[in-house]
């Protein structure tokens, strides 16, 4: 009957340990994702977006497992639109997911299939329980780095196409000085 230690950790926004995988988002990596995309491609293209490291216990895909991820997502902004990350539906769409906010200040936006696009804020403490069927990304508002934590399904999978095509249906922008949902055009 041994005790181990696992020596996986998670304190503040720090998630260290063996199996943690990391992953870097450029804004060379997010070719697209704002509405003005040449503003993007005129900015240094190894600037960081954001990173997220993830504890992977099973292998993607997997039915009846859990992923846990760390998202920083650094402040900025592409002309008046935020830096935000790419925002996905779930590949197997009937999966539900939780973000929460460590540090910084935010905006998780949600769309629903019918294109109904609405916010939550994100600061430290904030829950945020994403229903299954509901596209999700988050963006910075703030001047400093945001960090949230986010715990889904193993076999949820990434829709990153359906984004990548139709776009969310409104952009959070900077408007006198505070931010505000804008329908695309
Ligand atoms: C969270 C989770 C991850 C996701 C990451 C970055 O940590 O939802 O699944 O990969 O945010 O978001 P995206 O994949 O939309 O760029
Ligand atoms: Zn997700």
């Amino acid at each position: 009957m041994k005790i181990i230690d696992k020596e996986l950790v998670f304190l503040d926004d720090q998630l260290e340990g063996e199996e943690i995988v990391h992953a870097e988002r450029k804004l060379s990596d997010i070719a697209g994702i704002f509405q003005d995309e040449s503003a993007r491609a005129s900015m240094d293209q190894d600037q960081f977006a954001y990173e997220v490291d993830c504890h992977f216990p099973v292998e993607e895909g997997t039915l009846g497992g859990l992923f846990f991820g760390i998202t920083k997502l650094y402040p900025g902004k592409v002309g008046d639109e935020y830096f935000m990350t790419k925002g996905h539906f779930h590949a197997e769409s009937e999966r539900a997911e939780y973000y929460w906010g460590i540090k910084g200040h935010g905006v998780l936006i949600l769309m629903d299939r019918d294109g109904n696009t609405w916010g939550e804020k994100m600061y430290p403490g904030s829950l945020h329980y994403i229903p299954s069927h509901i596209a999700h990304r988050v963006a910075n508002v703030g001047d400093e780095l945001l960090s949230f934590g986010a715990c889904w399904p193993s076999d949820a999978g990434h829709d990153y196409e359906t984004i990548a095509t139709d776009g969310f249906t409104a952009r959070l922008k900077e408007v006198d000085g505070v931010p505000t949902l804008i329908p695309s055009k």
